[in-house]
């Protein structure tokens, strides 16, 4: 693959590859920020990332049982109303590291940093499938694909999501243009790129060109062969070959919290600041904090929180041992789910959500 024609890139973020190009901010530098500016979202490629002139660009659409449709960006720019969301993205490997420490895994070893909570600006894909008219009977996925760029397993980028997450009033499943009411960078997929609020990255699809209506998912190696949870006992590449088809493909993360910030700020007081990102049930409702080991758990003061799919923000203080220690992090959705203590591991390394963790 070619990478001779890479933009230029953020230099705020550790590089785990160049080639491609996937890099992470430290969360203490994330948890600075409400909304995550640019050049503090993480960056994660399967391939070359490329740019490309807005006044060439269009999407076909295909499936919909009338024949190709071919919308150029300024077509969907113009016929759509324009739509703004906070949105929370954030990569399936996040933590990846952490597992890796419990046994070896697959995948790029991230941090904590592969989270970004960003202003999503562009049209509702509901809006284009309503225009074109959809058989809610036949069609039960809707596939983007990106053939624009290059990637690693496959020949061209997919994934796919349920139609009926697509058509929900209440989900806002957009095609986006802008990013932090700016046009779509380079690395963020731009011109078009698909953002769905409450699903894993993988799912939105940078760089889409092509959106097919179908009654099955994505055939794509990123939706059939990768992204899944398999089971402890799947240990090898070569154990996981005939069970991929068998798990199913991941949609919400899981809730989870993490400490990025934890300083004494007296003798025995330690100041604690981190985020939280909700599981599939509704947003956090509670974040708190044990310098205990979870004997007893302190309310953290969440300090931001914008709509139904951002990230909370959350900071505290707690009376701790000046000599040092292990600080917990554990967060509550608003439908009672509690985070984790452990994180249960699996092969490729993805959705772990132990209790966050620290130490001063
Ligand atoms: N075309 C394309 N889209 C893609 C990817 C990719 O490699 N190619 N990576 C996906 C993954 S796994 C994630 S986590 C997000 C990362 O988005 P970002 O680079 O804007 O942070 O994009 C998704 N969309
Ligand atoms: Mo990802």
């Amino acid at each position: 693959m070619n990478y001779s024609s890479e933009p230029q890139h953020s230099t705020l973020l550790n590089v785990q590859d160049n080639e491609p190009y996937n890099a992470e901010p430290s969360a203490a530098a994330l948890v600075e920020f409400n909304v995550t500016p640019e050049d503090l979202v993480y960056c994660r490629n399967h391939g070359p990332v490329r740019e490309f002139d807005t006044t060439t660009y269009s999407l076909a659409i295909k499936g919909a049982g009338k024949g190709d449709i071919k919308l150029s960006f300024n077509d969907l720019k113009n016929i759509f109303p324009p739509t703004r969301i906070v949105a929370l993205l954030q990569c399936a490997g996040i933590r990846r590291k952490e597992m890796g420490a419990m046994k070896t895994v697959h995948g790029v070893p991230w941090a904590d940093g592969v989270i970004a909570n960003c202003k999503w600006g562009g049209i509702r894909l509901r809006d284009l499938l309503q225009h074109i008219g959809v058989d809610e009977q036949e069609c039960k996925h809707v596939c983007f694909d990106s053939y624009a760029t290059l990637c690693q397993d496959d020949t061209y980028y997919g994934a796919s999501i349920p139609l009926s997450k697509a058509m929900d009033k209440a989900e806002d499943v957009l095609l986006a243009y802008e990013m932090n009411d700016e046009p779509l960078s380079p690395d963020r997929g731009g011109p078009l790129r698909v953002v769905v609020p409450g699903y894993l990255g993988a799912r939105w699809v940078k760089w889409v060109d092509t959106i097919i209506l179908s009654s099955e998912e994505s055939p794509n190696f990123y939706q059939q062969r990768d992204y899944k949870i398999l089971p402890p006992t799947v240990e090898s590449k070569e154990a996981a070959k005939p069970l991929w088809s068998k798990y199913p493909s991941m949609t919400a993360l899981p809730l989870n919290s993490v400490i990025a910030v934890a300083e004494l700020i007296s003798d025995n007081t330690l100041f604690v600041k981190g985020y939280a990102s909700p599981g599939g049930n509704g947003n956090v409702k509670t974040v708190e904090i044990s310098v205990d080991e979870g004997e007893t758990w302190h309310p953290a003061k969440i300090t931001y929180q914008e709509g139904k799919w951002s990230w909370t923000i959350w900071e505290g203080e707690v009376e701790c041992k000046a000599a040092g220690g292990k600080v917990y992090s554990r967060a509550i959705d608003a439908t009672g789910n509690i985070q984790p203590k452990e994180g249960v591991w699996n092969l490729r390394g993805v959705a772990y959500n132990a209790w966050g963790v620290g130490s001063w």
